[in-house]
């Protein structure tokens, strides 16, 4: 068999299991990243396995998302993220000094090494070449304690790029193109490797661009071969000793190909409410514009904001537009101030806001009602914004400038200037001060704990029967942004009771009394939806809040990966349709009764479940791997590892 580059990765880090399609591989993880929403929890989980010090060769734990600081929780998850990371070896990014995917590829990303983090857009990382996955915080920590990444091992789809961008459409539109095409359903188990000749034309932030929006297909992973244009990144950042090549083998196979030939593409917008909605900017000229934000760990690289910088030059903001820029890193910042391009931006109107996650998450910058933003980050589900009514479009920096620039949708071919051509600086500014090396003098250090660190979840081993009621009963494409929102919410994330009043907030914010009411009658509560469940980021809260609230299955037409894990993970059983139509036939507050579910998870097999509302039967599957059927049995996998630990 002849490899391609993810096949190759996987060979080289390969712990258990076969090579061949939908088999369950243990992987060598060489590094991790966790950020500080689900690093706290990722960290809870990894002190509870009672380990001295990280297995990795390296890991960094990131300070970016919960940085507002309103009250004082998120300052005290901060002081115990510092003083964990002290503790066991990790390196500790501080607050400001940006997003950890934009510094993870400035500063520590390797070509050929596998990464594995506590945040969905991990796989941005795979524009340097890397093996980037995202997922739930506590497979990171059993990764930190020295044991394999499980995953089923992926298909294999090409993107073979040939031609060259036109003037004003980006990499930014390559991604949103490949979006229209593929959906963000249906893609899981897949990865991504991009290759042929236009590649050569993409710079290392370009590519990783691409790669970072993998995340919103829903595949596993999407990686670009290590080439010179990789080569001459690393020695911008002064890492070239760590370049390697990182190719195919000639003629390697691939389960799909597509071809896409990037002089045909046109400036793109996600619209609202899901990065799989796409249309061209042409078609939506015109319509009035509230808000800009310029940054995230999608689009807020050096060149990314000096294409910005260029077009709003010498111009002035209208005042019906808000535009917000936030740098991804202090590297990005710091040069920006160097060059003056930061007193450009000053002069047109930005808001300079910090180098940190901040608007893509909520955090902030929440739009007004029924307003439109226009943003350069990855996601737009409804409400993510902060407002409920608020329609936000995904765009290139180079649309979202344009938009800026004239305070409505604008393609930016329309606006009669010279397109910017930016391209990446021979030596980036190295500082990193802001990141705290490990020091393994401070091993007895001990850890902060404020009043907001809560424990780890702790889950009962599975009973033989359950009977319940259907807590609530959702669509299709259901976002962990949807179960568990972050924004305001964020600074709960280490206190799971009370995060865990907030499960389902804009959808039905009565979910969670009612699944406690049903908890203190002895019953369970069960989530029934439609395709692609849990779609978006790797937060594992919305799979703990559930089941701290008493979920003990989601039912659904189709589950994401990530999201799939980390139910499994904390003990919750992901059941699917056997007969969609099924679904139809059920409504909320049914009464359910899956009697001897224990067997069926031990056995794998397909389970009637018992409608008693209806009184009827319809039929779910379960496609566990043995591996999830033992944690789904112990209860989940904190549970498995003490009793393994116990012998
Ligand atoms: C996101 O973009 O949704 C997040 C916030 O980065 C999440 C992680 C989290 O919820 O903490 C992700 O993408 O995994
Ligand atoms: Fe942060 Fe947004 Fe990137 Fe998530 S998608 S890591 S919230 S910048």
């Amino acid at each position: 068999m002849r490899l391609n580059i993810v096949q190759r990765i996987i060979k080289t880090h390969l712990l258990e299991g076969e090579m061949k399609a939908g088999e369950i591989v243990g992987i060598k993880i060489d590094q991790t990243l966790t950020q500080d929403a689900t690093g706290t929890m990722a960290y809870l989980e990894f002190e509870a396995m009672n380990i001295p010090e990280i297995k990795t060769e390296l890991s960094v734990s990131y300070v970016d998302h919960n940085t507002s600081q309103t009250g004082f929780e998120n300052a005290d998850d901060h002081k115990y993220l510092q003083t964990i990371a002290e503790k066991y070896g990790i390196y500790y990014s501080r607050a400001g000094n940006g997003i950890c995917h934009q510094i993870h590829l400035e500063r520590f990303g390797l070509p050929g090494k596998t990464l594995l983090g506590s945040d969905s857009h991990t796989p941005t990382c795979g524009g340097i070449g890397m093996m980037a996955i995202g997922a739930g915080g506590l497979d990171v920590a059993c990764v930190l304690a020295g044991l394999p990444f499980y995953f089923a091992f992926p298909k294999v789809l090409k993107v073979n790029l040939t031609g060259k961008l036109p003037q004003w459409v980006s990499s930014k539109d390559i991604i949103l193109y490949l979006l229209e095409l593929l959906s963000t359903k249906g893609n899981v188990d897949w990865v991504i490797e991009y290759d042929g000749r236009a590649i050569k034309t993409l710079s290392v932030p370009e590519r990783a661009t691409i790669t970072n929006m993998g995340a919103e297909l829903g595949v596993v992973s999407s990686i670009f071969p290590s080439d010179e244009i990789t080569y001459t990144f690393l020695k911008a950042q002064g890492r070239e000793q760590g370049w390697t090549e990182l190719k195919a083998e000639s003629d390697a196979e691939y389960d799909r190909i597509i071809d896409i030939d990037l002089s045909t593409l046109e400036p793109r917008l996600a619209t609202p409410h899901s990065p799989g909605n796409i249309n061209l900017v042409k078609n939506l000229q015109g319509t009035k514009v509230d808000q800009v934000c310029v940054g995230s760990c999608t689009n807020s690289s050096y060149k990314d904001l000096m294409a910005v910088v260029r077009m709003v030059k010498g111009r002035r903001l209208p005042s019906n537009v808000s535009f917000a820029v936030a740098p991804g890193s202090k590297q990005v910042l710091r040069m920006l101030s160097d060059n003056g391009a930061l007193t450009d931006l000053i002069d047109f109107g930005a808001r300079i806001m910090e180098s940190a996650c901040g608007f893509c998450i909520g955090n902030g910058l929440a739009p007004a009602t029924d307003s439109v933003s226009i943003r350069t980050n990855n996601r737009n589900f409804r409400g993510r914004s902060g407002t409920l009514s608020a329609n936000v479009y995904l765009a290139s920096p180079e649309t979202a400038a344009a938009c800026a620039i004239t305070g409505v949708i604008t393609d930016p071919r329309n606006l009669g200037i010279e397109p910017p051509e930016i391209s990446i600086p021979e030596k980036f500014y190295i500082d990193d001060k802001m990141i705290i090396p490990p020091d393994r003098r401070k091993k007895d250090l001990k850890i902060y704990r404020g009043p907001n660190i809560g424990n780890p979840p702790i889950s009962e081993p599975l009973t033989q029967d359950l009977i319940g009621e259907v807590a609530i009963k959702v669509g299709d494409k259901i976002s962990t942004d949807h179960i568990m929102p972050a924004g305001i919410r964020l600074k709960y994330r280490s206190n799971i009771p009370k995060y865990a009043e907030f499960v389902f907030e804009s959808v039905d914010s009565t979910f969670p009394e009612r699944c406690l009411a049903n908890k203190r009658q002895g019953k369970a509560s069960f989530i029934i939806a439609g395709l692609s469940y849990g779609q978006g980021s790797s937060r594992e809260h919305a799979a703990i809040c559930p089941a701290y609230l008493g979920v003990k299955a989601v039912i659904a037409k189709s589950i994401e990966r990530i999201h799939w894990a980390n139910l499994i993970n904390f003990g919750v059983i992901p059941l699917i349709f056997a007969d969609v139509t099924d679904y139809d036939k059920i409504k909320q507050s049914d009464e359910l009764s899956l009697l001897g579910i224990d067997r069926a998870v031990k056995e794998n097999n397909t389970f009637v479940i018992r409608n008693l509302s209806k009184d009827t039967d319809f039929a779910v599957k379960l496609n566990l791997s043995e591996r999830e059927r033992e944690i789904l049995l112990t209860g989940g996998l904190l549970n498995l590892i003490g009793k393994k630990a116990k012998g």
